[in-house]
């Protein structure tokens, strides 16, 4: 059955509508995947904020197939941050190839994850691959990866909008956040978000965007 509701709309004109694209541009394309944060707690209440932003997404059939599970607490980080290790030192001492290990060269990364502890908060998503009901059974979820991924894009564009930064850590194979973060048999780890301020002597990778004529193709 459908229920449907006047849209709520601002209207404005095209001279505007260039002018936010334009800005919104602009500041989107500051952002940076940081790994150097500052340990400063985040303000009360703000992650909340950034989370429902996050949990505006669009969805398959509206399922909102996503958990945001947020760990501030040092013991559970300082476990997180020795699992994601031992994974990330097998990936870079044995499972990644040499083609691999030369495109991550640019971005300096190596196995060690301090950014794990030192940043006051932990983000990580999880996709829930279907749904639990209340009388116990189960229900189907669509499209879940392209939901969560778009509701994780939101979050990181959340954060950088609040004056914050992150980075999207993927340990590869996540499944120890599923254990550790004692998640449920249908979520499974997505991507890991450490969020803070940037430390003071943060620096940045010196890499470039691709160009618009790299990635728009026109048909008209
Ligand atoms: N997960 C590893 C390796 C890594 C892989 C890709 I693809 C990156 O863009 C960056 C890192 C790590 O986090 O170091």
């Amino acid at each position: 059955m459908s229920d449907f509701l006047p849209l709520k709309y601002t209207p404005t004109d095209d001279k505007e509508r260039l002018s936010r694209a334009e800005a919104f541009y602009q500041q989107m394309n500051r952002r940076r995947s940081v790994r150097f944060f500052s340990d400063e707690p985040l303000p009360e209440g703000l992650i909340e904020r950034l989370i429902a932003t996050a949990s505006t997404a669009p969805s398959g059939a509206n399922k909102q197939p996503w958990t945001f599970v947020v760990v501030t607490d040092p013991d559970l980080k300082h476990e997180i941050r020795l699992a994601a290790e031992s994974e990330e030192r097998a990936f870079y001492e044995s499972r990644a190839t040499p083609e691999w290990l030369a495109d991550l060269s640019p971005l300096g990364t190596d196995w060690h994850k301090e950014f794990l502890e030192i940043a006051p908060a932990l983000i990580v998503v999880f996709r829930q691959r279907y749904g639990n009901n209340p009388d116990g059974s189960t229900s189907k979820f669509y499209y879940t990866t392209e939901s969560t991924g778009i509701a994780t894009g939101m979050l990181i564009a959340a954060i950088h909008c609040a004056g914050l930064v992150t980075l999207t850590h993927t340990p590869s194979p996540m499944a120890f956040l599923h254990t550790i973060l004692d998640r449920p048999e249908n979520e499974q780890a997505f991507l890991l978000l450490p969020i803070g301020k940037p430390a003071k002597d943060a620096v940045v990778p010196n890499i470039t965007r691709k160009s618009l004529e790299d990635v728009l193709v026109w048909n008209r």
